[in-house]
C-alpha cells in the first residue's frame, strides 16, 4: 500500500462510478481518503463540492502528488486510465490496440450509453419538470439497464474475445463497468432478463477480493442489512 494520503477520493456508498474507482485501487493494491458526499441529501449540489466539480458529480479525486494545490481529476473512465498509468500493474486494459479500443468500447456502453441516464440529476428532472411518479421512474431505469445490458449481452455472447472475462481471462477495465451496473441494480432491486453471459462473468468479477470489497453494501454509510 501506497501513503494513504497521496489519494482523496469523493464518493459515496452505493454509486456505481465511485465503485468502478474503488475497484481500480483495490486491483493497484493502493488505498484511497475517501470523503462522503451525500447524493441523497444533495451534496453534490453544494457551493464546496461544485467548486471540485462543477458537473455536481462524484467520483472527484484528488491527487497530492501533482502539486500544492491539485485539481481534481473527475470522470470515472478518465480516473481508471490515470490509475493505469500511474499504476501499471495489473493492467486494466489489453495489451493489443484492438483489444483496448474493444475494451474501451465494452466499457462506455455502460458507462457512457447506460448509467448516466438514470443518475439522480436526470431523476430529479424527469420528476419535477417532467412530471413523472414513481412508477414511472422505475420504468425508465428498468428500460435502460435492459437496454444496455442486453446490448451488453449480445455481445458478449458472440464475440470471440470474450474469455473468462469480458476480454480474455484476466478483468479489465470493461468487468469494472459491467459489475458497476450489476451493484446498483441490485441496490435498486432491478433485473433485467437474458443476460447470462453477464451474470456469468459477474460472478467470476465476484471471486475477486478487489471487487468484493468494493461492493456498496460493504461501504460507509450503507444501510444496515
Ligand atoms: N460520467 C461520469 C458520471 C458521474 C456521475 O454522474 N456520477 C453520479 C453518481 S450517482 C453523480 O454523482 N450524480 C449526481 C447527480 O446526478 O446529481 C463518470 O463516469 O464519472
Amino acid at each position: 500500500m501506497t501513503d494513504p494520503v497521496r489519494f482523496e477520493l469523493f464518493s459515496f456508498w452505493r454509486t456505481s462510478e465511485t465503485y468502478r474507482v474503488r475497484v481500480a485501487f483495490n486491483l493497484k493494491g493502493v488505498k484511497p481518503h475517501e470523503h462522503n458526499v451525500n447524493l441523497d441529501a444533495g451534496e453534490q449540489r453544494s457551493e464546496a463540492f461544485l467548486t471540485i466539480n462543477p458537473m455536481g458529480a462524484i467520483p472527484a479525486l484528488i491527487d497530492h502528488a501533482s502539486g500544492s494545490s491539485p485539481t481534481a481529476l473527475t470522470q470515472s473512465l478518465a480516473i481508471l486510465e490515470f490509475l493505469d498509468e500511474t499504476y501499471p500493474a495489473p493492467a486494466l486494459l489489453p495489451v493489443d490496440a484492438h483489444g483496448r479500443a474493444r475494451a474501451r468500447s465494452l466499457a462506455a456502453m455502460l458507462a457512457a450509453d447506460t448509467h448516466p441516464l438514470i443518475t439522480p440529476r436526470v431523476k430529479k428532472y424527469l420528476t419535477t419538470a417532467g412530471q413523472f411518479d414513481d412508477a414511472a421512474w422505475r420504468a425508465w431505469q428498468i428500460h435502460w439497464f435492459a437496454t444496455g445490458l442486453q446490448a451488453l449481452e449480445q455481445r458478449l455472447a458472440t464475440e470471440p474475445q470474450t474469455g473468462t472475462f469480458c476480454h480474455g481471462d484476466v478483468p479489465t477495465m470493461a468487468d469494472i463497468c459491467l459489475a458497476s451496473i450489476v451493484v446498483v441494480m441490485r441496490v435498486f432491486k432491478i433485473e433485467v432478463a437474458g443476460i447470462p453471459t453477464v451474470h456469468r462473468i459477474m460472478a467470476e468479477c465476484e471471486r475477486l477480493e478487489a471487487f468484493a470489497n468494493a461492493d456498496p453494501r460493504r461501504q460507509l454509510g450503507a444501510p444496515p442489512g
